[in-house]
């Protein structure tokens, strides 16, 4: 996401680069590059002026300090200008009321149902006991997709296939979660193509007869334009709390993120980036801003590097290290642990330097598959002592996997290199993946 925005950013305060100080006239360059780069990205005109304008001022009045850079300057200065553009600060979801009700709302295709999922998800690991509302009354499919992510992630479902009616459904869920002591309740909606009448009704009425402590729009981030304009029709009817933008991992131009607020004057609360349950973000308008700019975003990289990897986990994997005990198997589950993150590009997206440089690789999701699927032909003995790996049993792992032997002894050097690396970096100190949460906490 943001990729482009990202690069012609970049370039544009690149070009300040060997300026001494800044004066209106060799900004005036800069400036009309970072609004067209806002523009090109899908933000509103009025609004990509209003931003410029504002660094414009800034960068004029800061000229007296001049200790740093006019690049270091400017950077700092749209980073500013992005997060306050985006809201400034992070807005909370507001869980009140036993139970507490979340509803949401927005059109088919958007992202309702799975960020149904989500939440439940996301609020479960927090100690809620959530419960899932099926209030999609047209698509029968509708509920059975709620069901199957219950079923995943073991999440309770509530669903009547013979109501039509949303709100008798909803009434009827607030008694079951009573009943059994659950204190969140996500009602997931039906949704249309587009804005109609009729749908507007039905959730108007839906949110008015319950009450929800926090109504979200949920809108796809591709949409662009579209999505703010949606959003300030959903919100002329509805007054909703926040908004949940969905398929940023797509090559969203970054317009609907970046304009939503300013525009329709409700916080992003939460951004999804895929289809995995954990693909869930808080949204941090600052976060977002220094992700824009190719700084990366270590705290949210933090954050869901320390959801997976538990104390005890790091703890067993330098014990492994430590005694040259770290075998085939370990590396099968690091990737796995790995993947568990989310999305790879995703990830990385988060490190800072990395976001700008790694869009022209092939990066798949499915990058760790073949060692995965090569590791899943050797036998517990070989996974669990390499060396023992040698000529025919390369060919046989080759012909189980599907794979050439080349591709095997690739493979293989590579966990030997790791293996190595792992064993130098622990003389220094434990494992560096399993410490970077901490050590990159340390850092900030
Ligand atoms: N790539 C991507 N796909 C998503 C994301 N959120 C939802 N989807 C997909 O978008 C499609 C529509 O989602 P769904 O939850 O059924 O939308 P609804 O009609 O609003 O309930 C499904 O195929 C989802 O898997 C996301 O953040 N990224
Ligand atoms: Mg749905």
């Amino acid at each position: 996401m943001f990729e482009s925005l990202s690069k012609n950013l970049e370039k544009a305060i690149k070009s300040l680069k060997g300026q001494g100080r800044i004066t209106e006239i060799n900004i005036a360059a800069t400036i009309k590059e970072i609004r067209r780069s806002l523009v090109q990205a899908d933000v509103h005109y009025k609004v990509a002026k209003q931003v410029t304008d504002a660094i414009k001022q800034k960068a004029i009045g800061a000229n007296v300090i001049a200790s740093i850079s006019p690049g270091q300057l400017f950077t700092k200065l749209v980073q500013d200008a992005l997060t306050d553009l985006m809201g400034g600060m992070h807005t909370e979801v507001r869980l009140a009321g036993n139970p507490a009700i979340i509803l949401l709302a927005g059109l088919q295709g958007a992202g309702k149902t799975t960020l149904a999922g989500k939440l439940a998800h996301y609020y479960q690991k927090k100690n809620k006991s959530p419960l899932l509302v099926a209030c999609d009354v047209y698509r029968p499919a509708a509920a059975d997709q709620l069901k199957t992510l219950g079923e995943q992630l073991n999440v309770s479902v509530y669903t009547e296939p013979e109501t039509k009616n949303p709100y008798t459904i909803a009434q009827n869920a607030i008694q079951e979660a009573k009943h059994k002591a659950m204190d969140l309740i996500i009602v997931d909606t039906a949704g249309r193509l587009a804005i109609d009448e009729t749908m507007m009704q039905e959730i108007r009425m839906l949110k008015e007869a319950l009450k929800p402590s926090e109504t979200l729009f949920v809108v796809d981030a591709m949409a662009g334009q579209e999505a703010v304009s949606t959003a300030q029709a959903f919100n002329e009817q509805l007054n909703f709390d926040g908004v949940v933008l969905t398929k940023l991992d797509g090559d969203a131009r970054g317009g609907a993120a970046l304009s939503i607020r300013s525009m329709v004057h409700k916080p992003i609360k939460f951004i999804s980036t895929g289809e995995k349950m954990q693909d869930l973000d808080l949204f941090h308008p600052d976060r977002m801003a220094s992700r824009i700019l190719g700084m990366g975003d270590v705290i949210s990289f933090v954050e869901r590097a320390e959801e997976i990897y538990n104390e005890e986990q790091q703890r067993s994997l330098q014990q492994k290290i430590k005694t040259n005990q770290f075998n085939l198997e370990d590396l099968a589950k690091q990737i796995r642990q790995i993947k568990k993150m989310g999305n790879l590009k995703d990830i990385i997206s988060m490190l800072p330097g990395l976001g700008n440089a790694m869009p022209d690789l092939p990066l798949e999701d499915d990058l760790f598959k073949s060692c995965e699927v090569i590791i899943d032909s050797m036998t517990p003995g070989e996974r669990q002592n390499p060396p023992i790996i040698d000529r025919s049993r390369r060919e046989r792992i080759a012909r189980g996997s599907g794979k050439t032997v080349q591709e095997i002894n690739q493979l293989l050097k590579q966990f030997d290199m790791i293996y190595k690396m792992m064993k130098k970096v622990h003389k220094q100190g434990p494992n560096l993946f399993a410490r970077l949460p901490g050590f990159l906490k340390k850092g900030r």
